[in-house]
Formats: structure tokens, C-alpha cells, sequence
């Protein structure tokens, strides 16, 4: 016996990443889960911890008996379904956009907001975008000890923050250029990937990204901000419980398959340095501290990738601004940026059901 977990949207980039983190987990508190898709992906087979499960299509029946509904599907879909699973009994964790800054749905980060779980008038919590996700450990951690009053950061997100379609086109990109001598001239890169049938017209990103980096993530929104831009400062405001938090951030895409990555400027209320910060992070559970400047040890993507902490190195405190640390995290987008943090809101609602 115990609780029932449904997971909709089972088949997915970040369905199947949930699927590795429930299996991996030593142990669960589950008495059920349910595997859901669309129509398509219903009655393929997927082992979850040693059970063969059918994915079942998602109809409202199949939210009935479900306690807790986490969905990794797209916004409208989270839309139209959430609130369904809800209005069957079920707890509905949401890691679409559809319901982020909805005043009546809490966004969580475990570590950094575990009580914001318990109201839940809507019945649905709502999982951040996967670039807020990547600095909130860090953040919350810092937060709490000096208070965090204003945030300047530059991303550098991987393409899969984009989808399948998405990496696949970093690889087709990559593919197309190794060995060709470019990047040497204006417009060389995007030409040897038009002659190899891969014209940045069909791309999902608005630029070439391999051999490249790309400032643009999301859609144009007022003033030439882009939608990340605007959910990495929305969100954090709400994540942090800081309504006034004072944000600026740059998103760019660079040619990483999956890790983001910030470079982050924090301002606080009084002065923090990086000892102060360094013993933060390193009683941090979900942090891990790479910071060895003299062995040029820090944080990439590469490094972390497939890991479920936010890792955290290059601290500095700012030279020419008071109170302020700059330091570099990185995070798997997938996992703590998507599913892990998914599955931990709903671990944490087990004693709040
Ligand atoms: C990206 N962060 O890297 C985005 C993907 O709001 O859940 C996740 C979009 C979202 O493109």
C-alpha cells in the first residue's frame, strides 16, 4: 500500500528522465504508479523498478484513485489536464509554464521552499523552468544567511532545454562542420550548413549554434526581453519570496547537449565572503562545491551532466560592488532543472496529502 504517483507525459525527452530517477531512487513511497501518454505512446511496455507497466492514454478516468499527477508534457496539454487530474483528488505537479505565476499555485524548489506545498487552493504546484531551477540551491542557501537583494545573471543553456528536436539539430550541426576548417570569416558557418542541407531556417534555434553561441532562448516579449529572460526573473522573485527582487538577466544558448549553466552576480543586505559562502555551499546536501582556482578546478557542463546536484565554483566577491558575490553554477537541466525536482515535490507532498 501507499500513495499512487501517475506520471503524464511518461514517454517523453523528460518523462523518460523521470523514469531513470524513480528507478534509481533506493526507495519510493509509492503503493502504485501509473504510467500516462498520449494516445499514440498508450499500451507500449516501460519497467519502472522491476515492474513491466502499460502506459495508459490520458483520459480523465485515469487520474481516478491517483494521489499525486506529475506532468511533463507541454504547456496546453498541462492546461487542459492539470486542473482534470485535480478535480479527480489528485495533487497535480506541474512542470509546464502554464501555471507558474498563477498567485494560487505555489512554485517549489524542495530546498529552498518545501512549505509552500501545504496550499494548494488550485491543487496544483507548479515545478520552475529549468534555467531559474539551475542557481536556486545556491540561491536559497545564500538567501537565508545574508539576504539576497538584487541578481544580475547570463545563462548558457544547452540545446535539449529546447527539446529532442533540438539536440538532434546540435548534432546534425556538429556533424555537418567537423573538419571543415570555419568560424574563420562572417557567415562561413551558417553557409557550410546551408550546402549541407541544414539551413538555419529550419533550425530551432535563430542562429547556428555549433561553433557558436546564440543570445536568444524562448519568445520576444515587451522591449526585446525574451520569455526565459522574463521567467528567470518572475520566478525567482517568486521561488525566493522576494516580490522586489531587483533581476536582470541574458539568456543564451551555447552548443551544449544538456547542462545549464550561469554566471550569476549576487547583491546582499550585508557583506559575504567567499569563506562565509564556500562553508554555505558545502552544508548544502543538493550542492556540490568545485572551487579550486589554483588548480583550475570549477564546474562545466560536461563534468555535471546526468548528475543530480547543482554544482556550484568560481566564487568571487566583487571587486567593484559591495556585498556582492559572482560565482558559476551549473545544473542538468533535465534532471534538477526538469524531472528530479518534479519527483522531489512530489516525495515531499507524501506527508501533506
Ligand atoms: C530552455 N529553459 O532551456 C528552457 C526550457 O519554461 O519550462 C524550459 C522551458 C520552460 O529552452
Amino acid at each position: 500500500s501507499g500513495p499512487v504517483l501517475a506520471l503524464v507525459g511518461a514517454t517523453g525527452a523528460v518523462g523518460t528522465v523521470m523514469i531513470d530517477i524513480i528507478n534509481r531512487r533506493e526507495s519510493v513511497p509509492w503503493g502504485e504508479i501509473r504510467l500516462i501518454a498520449s494516445a499514440r505512446s498508450a499500451g507500449k511496455k516501460i519497467t519502472v523498478r522491476g515492474d513491466e507497466l502499460t502506459v495508459v492514454e490520458l483520459t480523465p478516468e485515469a487520474f481516478d484513485g491517483v494521489d499525486v499527477a506529475m506532468f511533463d508534457v507541454p504547456d496546453e496539454v498541462s492546461a487542459e489536464w492539470a486542473p482534470v487530474a485535480a478535480a479527480r483528488g489528485a495533487v497535480a505537479v506541474d512542470n509546464s509554464g502554464a501555471f507558474r505565476m498563477d498567485p494560487e499555485v505555489p512554485l517549489v524548489v524542495p530546498e529552498v521552499n518545501a512549505d509552500a506545498t501545504a496550499t494548494r487552493p488550485k491543487g496544483i504546484i507548479a515545478n520552475p523552468n529549468c534555467t531559474t531551477l539551475s542557481m536556486m540551491a545556491a540561491l536559497g542557501a545564500l538567501h537565508r544567511e545574508f539576504g539576497l537583494r538584487e541578481l544580475v545573471v547570463a545563462s548558457y543553456q544547452a540545446a535539449s532545454g529546447g527539446g529532442q528536436a533540438a539536440i538532434d539539430r546540435l548534432y546534425g550541426e556538429v556533424q555537418a562542420l567537423a573538419g571543415k576548417q570555419v568560424g574563420l570569416r562572417a557567415g562561413d558557418v551558417r553557409e557550410a550548413l546551408e550546402a549541407a542541407g541544414l539551413p538555419v531556417s529550419d533550425s530551432p534555434f535563430p542562429a547556428p549554434l555549433a561553433l557558436n553561441v546564440v543570445p536568444w532562448a524562448g519568445s520576444l516579449k515587451d522591449d526585446g526581453w525574451t520569455s526565459e529572460e522574463l521567467k528567470v526573473r518572475n520566478e525567482s522573485r517568486k521561488i525566493l519570496g522576494i516580490p522586489d527582487l531587483k533581476v536582470s538577466a541574458t539568456c543564451v544558448r551555447v552548443p551544449v547537449v544538456t547542462t545549464h549553466s550561469l554566471a550569476v552576480h549576487a547583491t546582499f543586505e550585508r557583506e559575504v565572503t567567499v569563506g562565509e559562502a564556500h562553508e554555505i555551499f558545502e552544508a548544502q546536501p543538493t550542492i556540490v562545491l568545485v572551487d579550486d582556482p589554483a588548480e583550475k578546478r570549477f564546474p562545466t557542463p560536461a563534468d555535471v551532466v546526468g548528475e543530480d546536484p547543482t554544482y556550484v565554483g568560481r566564487v568571487r566577491q566583487a571587486l567593484d560592488f559591495p556585498n556582492t558575490l559572482d560565482f558559476f553554477v551549473c545544473g542538468d537541466n533535465l534532471r534538477k532543472g526538469a524531472a528530479l525536482n518534479t519527483y522531489e515535490i512530489a516525495e515531499e507532498l507524501v506527508g501533506r496529502l
